[in-house]
Formats: structure tokens, sequence, C-alpha cells
């Protein structure tokens, strides 16, 4: 259960996961079909051996909520979380005339030089599409990804679905459906994402006056995602019971290829070292209701004193 389970994951993968190759170029130790639950009503599950941004967790969750797939609201909102596939999106562009920026993910980490100029040239395309729209527009969008598909799914006959909506009408309506799902998986759609979706598929459940969420997440990069995005999913079981007046029951997080990179390894052992703490309170403003109206400020986090954060490099 909760932290402990994130924590001995962790250990096995370490000690038990498969040496394999990925994408990114970058190597990890992985796993196949894992589950973790964590109970909401002992706290919120923010990770306390190492402290984890719950600003940049919520803010992102509000973006996933309005639909939002440009990341001109993140960066509004001082987040920096999906900055490297738009810019991957801009580097490998006709329009685009700099420096080089072929596999900067890498070679960023490896070439001091060369990581100056990726520095450089990741300034400059922040600030054009904090300041340009058309090329916001145009460079900032991710692609159809989670908030298009949670709030816009396109049909074949031109319409268009609001999982979300949908899904908050059935819990209030038909509680005991079993069919509370909203899926980021559109397989005609997945060619036109910057990322295929991780988080692929979620299920709420309600019983005894408590709702649950299950998340089936086919890639789950245990070090830097993962607690991302249990909070993540954490957080939007709190807002849909505050809406529907349930309390929050438990999140199960169920993972497909559950990794660990090789270049974070060291970091891993570092939390593994530890001691978990107790877990923060999560307080949400009782004036709003709909989940479609939260701001940032709406959420307080009481009593979270984790143990330092631990920084790493993300796989690109
Ligand atoms: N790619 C990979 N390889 N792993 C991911 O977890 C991932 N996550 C994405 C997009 N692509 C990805 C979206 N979510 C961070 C956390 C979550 C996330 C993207 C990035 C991250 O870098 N977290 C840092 C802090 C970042 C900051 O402070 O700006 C951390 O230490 O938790
Ligand atoms: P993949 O598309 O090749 O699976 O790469 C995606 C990587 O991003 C993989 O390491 C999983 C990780 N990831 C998460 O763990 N959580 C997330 O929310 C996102 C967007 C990505």
């Amino acid at each position: 259960y909760g932290e402990q389970a994130y924590l001995e994951l962790c250990r096995q993968v370490l000690e038990h996961g498969n040496k394999k190759a990925d994408r990114t170029n970058t190597g990890t130790y992985s796993v196949f079909g894992r589950q973790m639950r964590f109970d909401l009503s002992e706290g919120f599950p923010l990770l306390t051996t190492k402290k984890v941004p719950f600003r940049l967790i919520a803010s992102e969750l509000l973006w996933f909520i309005k639909g939002d797939t440009n990341i001109r609201y993140l960066l509004q909102n001082n987040n920096n979380i999906w900055n490297e596939w738009a810019f991957k999106k801009w580097v490998e562009s006709a329009e685009y005339d700099g420096p080089d920026m072929t596999d900067f993910g890498n070679r960023s980490q490896r070439d001091p030089e060369f990581n100056k100029k990726y520095q450089e040239q990741m300034a400059i395309f922040k600030k054009r599409i904090l300041q340009d729209d058309s090329f916001a527009h145009k460079y900032g969008d991710l692609g159809n990804v989670y908030g298009k598909q949670w709030r816009d799914w396109k049909t074949s006959n031109d319409e268009t679905i609001d999982q979300l909506k949908q899904v908050l009408d059935s819990l209030q309506n038909q509680p005991d459906s079993r069919r509370h799902i909203v899926t980021a998986w559109n397989p005609e759609d997945v060619p036109n994402m910057a990322l295929p979706p991780c988080h692929t598929l979620f299920q709420f459940y309600v019983a005894d006056g408590k709702l649950s969420c299950q998340l089936y997440q086919r890639s789950a990069d245990i070090f830097l995602g993962v607690p991302f995005n249990i909070a993540s999913y954490a957080l939007l079981t709190y807002l849909i019971a505050h809406e529907c007046n349930l309390v929050p029951g438990e999140f199960v997080h169920t993972l497909g290829d559950a990794h660990i990179y090789t270049n974070h390894v060291d970091q891993v052992k570092t939390q593994l070292g530890r001691d978990i703490k107790p877990l923060p309170k999560l307080l949400i403003n009782q004036d709003k209701q709909s989940i479609f109206d939260f701001e940032l400020t709406d959420f307080k986090l009481e009593n979270y004193n984790p143990h330092p954060s631990i920084k790493a490099p993300i796989a690109v």
C-alpha cells in the first residue's frame, strides 16, 4: 500500500528488472504488469521520500481538464514539464534554422558545449511561445494529446464526445455503472500526438459513498513520471468526488511496462535509503463545485514535509 508499495516496486525493478533498450536510447530496467494501491482517506499521496512539486502536477491536471493541448498555458504557469516534446517538433520543422538540435535530449547530457547551445535555443523557443500567437499556435501544440481526447474526442461522423462530462453525468446518475471510463488512447489519432498517451485509460467506481479510480498506465517512468501520475489521478479523484458529493476512496495504479532508466539508478538508490514521512492533507476550496471552475489557488497542501528533491535527466 501507498508509498511503501512504490518503494518496493523500485527495489524489485532494480533487483530483478529486465535490462531493455528503449526508444530514447537511454536503456532501462523494466518489469511488466504491476499494481499499487493508495488509500485516499489516509491523506494525499504525494511521495515524501523526495520532494514532488505539487504545483506542477496541479497546473498540468487543470490543463487536461480545460481540454488544452498547447504548452503556452503551462509556460504561463511556470510549468516546463512538456517543453521538450513541443521543442522537438519545432527543431525538426522546415522553418527552424538555428544550430542543429538532432538528438538534443541525449547530447545535452553528454556534451556541455552542446548543452549551452540547447539551453539558448530552448530559452528562445519558450519566449516565442509566450509572446508570438501564431508561433504558439503552430509549435506550442502537442497534437491531440490527453486534453483533446478527454474533452473533444472526434467521432467518425464529425461529432465530438466530452468523455469527462459524460463520466461526471454517469457518476451522478448511475453511480453503480461499470462503464465510468475515460480513454486517452485513440488508435486513429495516436500518430497525431507528440507522445502517445502513457496514462491511457481510467475508470471510476462508487461504493459506500466513496469514489475510487483505477488507471491503466501503459508505460511508466518510475522515478520521474510515476510520482506525478499518482498525485495527478489522486487530485482528479478528489475533485470529481467533491463535485459528486462523494468522498475519495482508493486510487489503484496499474502499470504496463514499468521501468527505471539506467541514468536514474543512483537517484532511486538514494531515495530508497530514506524513511517515509506522514502524508500531507489536501484542502479544496469549498466555495466551488464544478471541476471545470478550479484554479491553482483553490488547492492547499498541508503538512507536506518531504525529504529534499532529487534531480534526474528526463529521457526525450
Ligand atoms: N518522458 C519520460 N521519459 N518520462 C516521463 O516521465 C515523461 N513525462 C512527461 C512527458 N514525457 C516523459 C510528462 N510528465 C517531469 C515529470 C513529469 C512529466 C514530465 C517531466 C519532470 O521532469 N519532473 C522533475 C521536476 C521538473 C521541474 O521541476 O521542472 C522531477 O524531479 O520530478
Ligand atoms: P514511450 O512512449 O516510448 O513509452 O515513452 C514515454 C516515456 O514517458 C516512458 O518512459 C514513460 C514516461 N511517462 C510517464 O511515466 N508518465 C507520463 O505521464 C508520461 C507522459 C510519460
